[in-house]
């Protein structure tokens, strides 16, 4: 898989050296490549964002600026998806369709966000274009977002986890993560003890004793 980000902050990226995403690159799984958008502004001071029309506060990100960062990017295999806090919410689902794409932009906005047309062209192309949040909290920019929807996806990518197994168990999830609470040596810490049946052996009434568990934690966690 290729991964393409345009930002105006290409170090808030530095992240994906290392770690999970770090071996993966090595391994030529996924490619990243990281673009700053201040090197397509066109004008003496790398202007990338102007006055809303309409007025109110803050800035709008240039339309001419970002098409000329992303023309030479996009393909008809390209999934372009744009960050911003009135997108489809990213979960689990999300993440396993995008792990099938051949290449994903992100575009990281700032400011109060990307003139809307930059949307509407690539749309009008017929290019699939995705408006995407990770949340109901406010943040400075797409970047950390991206960043969060990059390792989420690409952990999913045949070869990327070393261990295929705790995929396997994810997906016994609908969410696709583990709800129950994991214990590990040693068996008794701080006068607290690892609840018997995880050292019975018997992995029927563990796989049980889990599930309840699981509901339990969903119901107060709602
Ligand atoms: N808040 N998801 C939640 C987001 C967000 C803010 C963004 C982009 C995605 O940019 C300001």
């Amino acid at each position: 898989m290729k991964i393409d980000a345009v930002t105006i902050f290409p170090d808030y990226f530095s992240p994906l050296q290392l770690s999970l995403l770090g071996k993966a690159q090595e391994q030529g799984l996924v490619e990243f490549g990281i673009h700053d958008l201040r090197s397509f502004s066109t004008d003496n001071h790398n202007t990338v964002d102007d006055t809303p029309y309409g007025g109110g506060a803050g800035m709008v990100m240039l339309p001419e600026v970002w098409g000329k960062a992303l023309d030479p990017l996009m393909t008809h295999e390209t999934d372009l998806i744009i960050l911003t806090p009135a997108g489809k919410r990213f979960d689990q689902p999300m993440a396993a369709s995008l792990s099938t794409s051949q290449h994903l932009v992100f575009a990281c906005g700032r400011y109060e966000g990307i003139d809307d047309r930059v949307r509407q062209h690539y749309e009008g192309k017929n290019y699939r274009v995705h408006e995407v949040s990770i949340g109901d909290y406010v943040l400075g920019g797409g970047e950390v977002a991206s960043l969060v929807m990059i390792e989420a996806i690409t952990r999913l990518i045949p070869g990327v986890l070393g261990n295929p197994e705790s995929l396997a168990e994810e997906s016994h999830n609908e969410e696709g993560y583990l709800e129950y609470p994991n214990f590990t040596k040693p068996s008794v810490w701080r006068d607290l003890e690892v609840p018997a049946i995880l050292l019975s052996g018997n992995h029927g009434e563990i796989a049980k004793w889990r599930a309840a568990q699981a509901a339990e934690r969903a119901k107060k966690n709602l």
